[in-house]
């Protein structure tokens, strides 16, 4: 069984504020808000980064952008941020895929 922290949050063995679950995706809200708005895009698959991502991942991803899509909508953002770290050197922390849904500030440009 993976140790990973974001499969143990799909297994519901980690509590989190879940806002949205399908089949394929699981979204909840960041235990470290960066905004009004934050929530994590995670696959219940385990990819580690997009880096681990195959062809054959290619729906599932895509499957991602409209479960972000799909909770925006639902949460009446008019603007949001969907930004995935992939790496250390970018900033990824949990080695899970997952994509950051932001919204509720004004996002600068470029990110730091
Ligand atoms: P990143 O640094 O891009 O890998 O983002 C990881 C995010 O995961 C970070 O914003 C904080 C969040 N996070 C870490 N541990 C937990 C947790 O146990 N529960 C929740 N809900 N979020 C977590």
């Amino acid at each position: 069984m993976s140790e990973c922290l974001f499969c143990r949050i799909v297994r519901r063995e980690i509590p989190a504020q879940i806002v949205q679950e399908d089949e394929r995706a699981l979204v909840f809200r960041d235990v470290h808000p960066q905004a009004p708005t934050h929530v994590l895009v995670i696959p219940k698959k385990h990819l580690g980064s997009l880096l681990e991502a195959s062809d054959e991942d290619a729906a599932l991803l895509g499957h991602l952008q409209r479960a972000a899509s799909r909770f925006a909508a639902q949460a009446g953002l008019s603007s949001f941020r969907l930004v995935s770290n992939n790496g250390k050197g970018a900033g990824q922390t949990v080695d899970h895929l997952h994509y950051h849904l932001l919204a509720g500030r004004p996002m600068a440009w470029p990110p730091g």
